[in-house]
């Protein structure tokens, strides 16, 4: 499908089990939330609408996976979201804590052709345990924007929504269609 034939830029929000998906999504889409199954599924997926500097954009969130090669329905269902809607922007968002295991689901994303941005949550938990992540250099070695969050507090989320803005909506926005 062809960027120019949708009403609204599509973001979608991937990652584990687990490590805040939707409280950004909360956060970024506030009270324009709707929720039904995944066609031909028991799978709830829940959409919303994010308006920023006067633009919509449709964030979907999706239930937590562990890898590409689905196993549970929520994976399977994650994965057709991913390869068969086609969003415009891929979030994946990590648990800090966590990042070395997974890396390569953020690979695996990256392999697919969508565009993805990192988003790095639980930085409370990774500083209250005496961690750092450099960011700058991670982003670097992965080729993507890498953004650290407290999605719980909200640290971190004006970020995300500018990201979105600037690849998806901002005038220099020059994005390849997608066929
Ligand atoms: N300390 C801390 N807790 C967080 C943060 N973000 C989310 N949480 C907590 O992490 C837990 C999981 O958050 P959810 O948003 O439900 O996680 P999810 O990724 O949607 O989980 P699934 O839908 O089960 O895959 C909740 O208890 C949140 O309050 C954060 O930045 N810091
Ligand atoms: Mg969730």
């Amino acid at each position: 499908m062809r960027r120019q034939t949708r009403a609204k830029p599509t973001v979608l929000i991937v990652g584990n089990p687990n490590v805040g998906k939707s409280v950004l999504f909360h956060k970024l889409t506030g009270r324009y939330v709707t929720v039904s199954n995944y066609p031909g599924t028991t799978v709830e997926i829940a959409r919303g609408l994010m308006r920023y500097r006067g633009h919509e954009f449709v964030i979907i969130d999706s239930p937590g996976m562990y890898s590409l090669s689905p196993i549970t329905d929520e994976e399977r269902v994650a994965r057709r979201i991913l390869l068969r809607d086609r969003p415009d922007l891929v979030l994946h968002v990590i648990d800090a804590k966590n990042l070395a295991r997974t890396l390569p689901l953020t690979a695996q994303l990256m392999e697919t052709g969508a565009p993805v941005v990192v988003v790095l949550n639980m930085m409370d938990e990774l500083e209250r345990a005496g961690l750092s992540i450099q960011i700058d250099a991670l982003a670097q070695q992965l080729g993507a924007p890498v953004l650290p969050t407290v999605c719980l507090s909200g640290q971190g989320v004006d970020t995300v929504k500018e990201l979105i803005y600037e690849r998806l909506a901002a005038p220099h926005a020059d994005l390849p269609a997608r066929d």
